[in-house]
């Protein structure tokens, strides 16, 4: 029988810090796993390499579900996002390895093609509105269907979302975490003016977003999402913190304007609510931080029963891996809405050598077998984990808000 005879975890820094797993087999097939969990790298890194790998060896890697019940039931301790992210690396990476041996793209296994290619947003943003929209336009030029759109509020420090010069957007920028001001009331009246703005440059014929990054209450999110209603917004994304999942019950009541979750949510029980109540119109829940292909296809099996449709974190601390594996489900899932896209930094893609193609505002993969991403050991080495945090954000009086 075909054993798991290696599981190797490696941690580092092309571009920013990552976390990858990779299995190898008794007959020599690897497969590899996305683990990273943004400035928490280490907790998952011990907890694969201390507590999951040595239960790996010896076992068969063609039982990808069995292993998921093995890791998740069979052990005490349920759920989180350390616990889901570092089953979620072992499931992605038999998956790669389950195509592999299969000799098929790892879409083919889960049922082959719903659509030709997977549609993107990417991220526009700036330092004020007239740099705002030149951004737009980079993007629409671009060819990109969608665009979320986030500009720094006047007065307010280091909006979330804007990036800083031209280089790519990387909110986890210090070894210790900045404080970061930030101001409700000036965000509510700033940030509908720029979504009218983009509208009004741009017109109606692509899809834009706005992400509210947990920042309302949900009287406040009810308030803003009809303030941006003539926008059409394709959504509005984290309104308000979930773990009330009742909240978005409230937001609801007051307006159209879609609403998004689950970055930070990590398994089926942290959405079931919002599904199965229809409070939310987009699950974005990942193949990294929620448990994995298996678990994620059961995610968005119960959203399509109830009309949610699929919308995963895509931001550029999730590694090319996960970007590949998300394809690979995107390609396939009936109730498929929209995939984030954020491209990677050279050196991350010099790293991750990876199929994953964009044309036309649309993601794809070719037929290699299994998820068609690799790992350049060698050259992860010269890009050594350097540790970064995410800010932190203060209210005017010096309180603690919510990221
Ligand atoms: O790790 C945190 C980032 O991925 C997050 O700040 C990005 O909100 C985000 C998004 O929608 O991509
Ligand atoms: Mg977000």
């Amino acid at each position: 029988m075909t054993t798991i005879e290696r599981a190797e975890v490696f941690v580092a820094g092309p571009g920013r810090n990552f976390v990858t797993l990779r299995i190898t087999t008794s007959d020599g097939v690897t497969g590899l796993g996305d683990a990273t969990l943004n400035g928490r790298e280490l907790a998952v890194a011990s907890y694969l390499r201390d507590h999951v790998v040595p239960l790996l060896i010896g076992r068969d890697p063609a039982r990808i579900e069995d292993l998921w019940q093995y890791l998740y039931r069979g052990v005490y301790w349920r759920r989180g996002p350390v616990t889901m992210t570092a089953i979620a690396a072992v499931d992605t990476a038999l998956w790669d390895i389950k195509g592999k041996v299969a000799g098929l793209p790892v879409h083919q296994l889960l049922g082959g093609r719903s659509r030709d290619g997977v549609t993107v947003y990417c991220h526009a943003s700036g330092t004020d509105i007239p740099s705002l929209l030149d951004d737009v336009a980079r993007f629409r030029e671009a060819g990109y269907r969608a665009v979320r759109a986030q500009a720094a509020v006047p007065d307010v420090g280091g909006t979330y979302g804007v990036r800083k010069g031209t280089g790519i957007y990387e909110p986890a920028n210090a070894a210790l975490p900045e404080e970061q001001l930030w101001d409700t009331e000036a965000y509510l009246r700033f940030a509908p003016t720029y979504l009218t703005a983009v509208r009004e440059e741009f017109g109606f014929d692509f899809h834009l977003l706005h992400d509210v990054h947990h920042r309302l209450t949900p009287i406040e999110a009810a308030r803003f999402g009809k303030s941006v209603e003539d926008a059409q917004l394709f959504w509005m994304e984290d309104p308000t913190p979930a773990e009330n999942q009742e909240a978005f019950r409230l937001i609801r009541q007051h307006t159209t304007t879609p609403i998004a979750v689950g970055e930070v949510l990590t398994s089926i029980w942290d959405v079931q609510h919002l599904i199965t109540e229809q409070l939310i119109d987009y699950v974005r829940t990942t193949v990294v931080h929620a448990g994995g292909i298996t678990h994620l296809r059961r995610i968005f099996d119960l959203a399509a029963l109830y009309q949610v449709r699929t919308g995963s974190h895509g931001a550029t601390d999730l590694s090319p891996i996960t970007l590949a594996a998300a394809v690979q489900v995107d390609l396939t899932v009936p109730n498929f809405g929209i995939q984030e896209y954020m491209e990677h930094a050279e050196v991350t893609r010099e790293v991750f050598p990876s199929g994953v193609t964009l044309s036309d505002g649309l993601l794809d993969v070719d037929d290699t077998p299994g998820l068609g991403v690799e790992y350049d050991e060698k050259a992860a080495a010269r890009y050594p984990y350097d540790p970064k945090y995410l800010p932190v954000a203060r209210r005017r009086d010096g309180s603690v808000h919510d990221w």
